[in-house]
């Protein structure tokens, strides 16, 4: 009988099956590997994966939130010259981070086992793209192994540390949201000893100068026929004989919707989506009379297949944007004529679920200063994060937002267009500040440009649930560490005009902003107020609404706070509006906007 256990036991036994969720087998997997230092920055879908990590004991595994994706790998890469087995984790976009360490790193290779766990977003459940990382690999001609269910991820990943050493590679496992987030049965097993290696001094190998690169450029295709040979071996293909007339070739999650939708086709589950092994492709494509290929996001099998000279149907059938899923395979086969439509009354029952749009929490310190921002009138360079959101109704107080870190930069371009009419503000929270806000504020002060940099200091990294980073002065694990002081940082590089406010005093808030936007060259305000989120949040009492004095002016519904709803009472044909005791916080936030002074904390009825 297998034990299901809801808690990890230290010491696992043989039969142990635990409901893991894909990030956590992933990181078992790791762990599994012996690895000896891990790293991350936090990114939706691949927190857990770190935080999973640091369960486990401090003496068997180094587990550190880096400062942003490029120093968790350059850290994970310093360790596998040191030898040891090596981990680092990320969301798809920060692969674009680390992107120019992944380039050089896979000429040199893994001395220790270097494992880049990378999860992509079909569907953008929580990302500004869905770039697909199968994409990545190929470029930096790195394997990519895609496992399909949380099992998988657990062994690919404990397996991935294997072919980088012995492939001599970097080795990238993708997963994607759906994965990371499913629950499942998963079988872990024990913690292996991976063996230390000494450092290995070999310049021509590890220093990649031109005339050291170029020839490893060589060694890079060599590895890649080699890959390809290994990746047409189990557990890296499988081929299910079915239907001859019919063959999907499939990977990751995909495989399982295959599987769902279409149980009686022939089926080749490739768990390694770069290099492809081609003979096999090449024969499995022969033995079918009609191939798809199910995968999500771009066509890299099928345009591999394709560039072999074989017939194959892949996006003409299947979205090349957004989740698959059974039905959306479904859909695709039934279109290209495999499957029989399903009858009508089935398609009645599909139930569309209700899509709450998001909203700031109750009692959010961003919110007052995107409302100050909107008073005064300012162009706002924008960044990611929870204070994004700010972005839609009813703020609406935020132009633009690239990606991490770019509203600084972006600010000093519009600077710099000479066409700005009104003042230009750049806003970042304090973990995207300390990620990759701090080169363009040295390049602001270095150019001596006209703008406001709001650094939103909540004191916490909110937007993926609450990571500790370098300004909040704690590890991942609770440890107590420095602090990083905003003002210091603004102040040493050279920083002239830098004021730090408290978000939750609104008319102190507005008369510093007005300062710093009329000041000229870059002026800092830190918006200091922890999240509400953070265990040192504001506990004051809810307020009330005097519904004999509000005069349905609405003021505080420019905030945005859930705590306010509108009430069964009118003035003069507009709602008058009414708080939500369980919801609010008692930041008076909303007090401080109201011109009839109505909102009262709740007790003084
Ligand atoms: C390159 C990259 N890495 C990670 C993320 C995921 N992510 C989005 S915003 C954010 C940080 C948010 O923290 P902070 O700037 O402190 O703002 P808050 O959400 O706390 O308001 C992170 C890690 C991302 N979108 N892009």
């Amino acid at each position: 009988m297998h034990k299901v256990q809801t808690q990890a036991p230290e010491t696992p036994g043989r039969d142990d099956i635990r409901p893991l969720m894909g990030n956590e087998a992933i990181a078992r997997g790791a762990w599994e590997a012996g690895v000896k230092v891990a790293s991350a920055y936090p990114g939706t879908p691949s927190t857990e994966i770190l935080e999973s990590l640091a369960r486990y004991p401090a003496e068997e595994i180094s587990v550190e939130w880096a400062v942003n994706e490029k120093v968790a790998l350059d850290i994970a890469i310093g360790a596998s010259f040191a030898g040891v087995r090596a981990f680092c984790a990320m969301k798809h976009v920060g692969l674009n981070v680390a992107a120019d360490a992944l380039m050089s790193q896979t000429y040199i290779g893994a001395h220790g086992g270097l494992v880049i766990t990378v999860c992509d977003d079909p569907g953008i459940h929580s990302s500004q793209n869905e770039q697909d990382t199968r994409l990545f690999a190929r470029l930096a001609m790195v394997p990519c192994l895609e496992p399909s269910d949380a099992q998988e991820a657990l062994e690919f990943t404990r397996l991935a540390f294997e072919l980088s050493e012995e492939f001599d590679t970097p080795v990238i496992v993708r997963s994607t949201t759906r994965l990371s987030h499913t629950r499942s049965a998963v079988r872990v097993g024990e913690r292996g000893s991976a063996p230390r290696k000494a450092f290995v001094h070999d310049p021509a190998k590890s220093v990649m100068i031109p005339s050291h690169a170029r020839a490893r450029h060589g060694r890079l295709l060599e590895r890649e026929a080699r890959l390809r040979e290994r990746f047409a071996q189990a557990p890296f293909a499988r081929i299910e004989r079915g239907r001859k007339d019919i063959g999907v070739i499939t990977t990751s999650v995909a495989y399982t919707y295959v599987k769902e939708v279409l149980p009686e086709a022939s089926v080749l589950k490739l768990g390694a989506s770069w290099p492809l092994p081609e003979a096999l492709l090449k024969e499995f494509a022969e033995s079918v009379e009609r191939l798809f290929v199910v995968e999500e996001l771009e066509p890299v099998i099928e345009d591999e297949l394709r560039k072999l000279g074989l017939r194959v149907e892949g996006k003409v059938w299947f979205p090349r944007t957004g989740e698959l899923s059974p039905e959306v395979v479904r859909d695709g086969l039934v279109a290209a004529g495999v499957l029989e439509p399903p009858p009508a009354e089935e398609e009645a029952l599909e139930i569309e679920p209700l899509v709450r749009p998001p909203v700031l929490c109750a009692g959010c310190p961003h919110m007052s200063t995107y409302n100050a921002l909107r008073y005064l009138d300012v162009r706002v360079a924008g960044d990611i994060g929870c204070y994004t959101l700010a972005a839609i109704e009813p703020l609406r107080a935020i132009d633009t937002c690239v990606s991490m870190g770019s509203s600084i930069a972006n600010a000093i371009g519009m600077a710099r267009a000479g066409t700005a009419e009104k003042p230009i503000v750049a806003t970042i929270g304090d973990s995207t500040f300390l990620h990759a806000g701090i080169p363009p504020l040295i390049d602001a002060v270095y150019n001596d440009v006209n703008i406001t940099v709001i650094i939103l200091d909540n004191s916490i990294t909110a937007m993926t649930g609450g990571q500790h980073h370098p300004g909040t002065g704690h590890g991942i694990r609770g440890n107590k560490t420095h602090k990083v002081e905003y003002e210091d940082i603004c102040r040493a590089v050279g920083v002239k005009w830098v004021r730090t406010v408290d978000p939750y005093e609104y008319g102190t808030l507005l008369k510093t902003l007005r300062e710093a936007v009329e000041y000229k060259g870059v002026a800092v305000v830190i918006a200091d107020r922890p999240c509400v989120i953070d265990p040192v949040k504001i506990t004051g009492e809810p307020l009330r609404i005097d519904s004999a004095s509000c005069i349905a002016c609405q003021a505080c519904m420019n905030l945005g706070c859930p705590a306010l709803t509108w009430s069964d009472e009118w003035h003069e044909g507009h709602h008058k509006v009414k708080i939500e005791p369980s919801l609010c916080i008692g930041c008076t936030v909303c007090a401080q906007v109201c011109p009839t002074a109505s909102i009262q904390p709740e007790r003084t009825e």
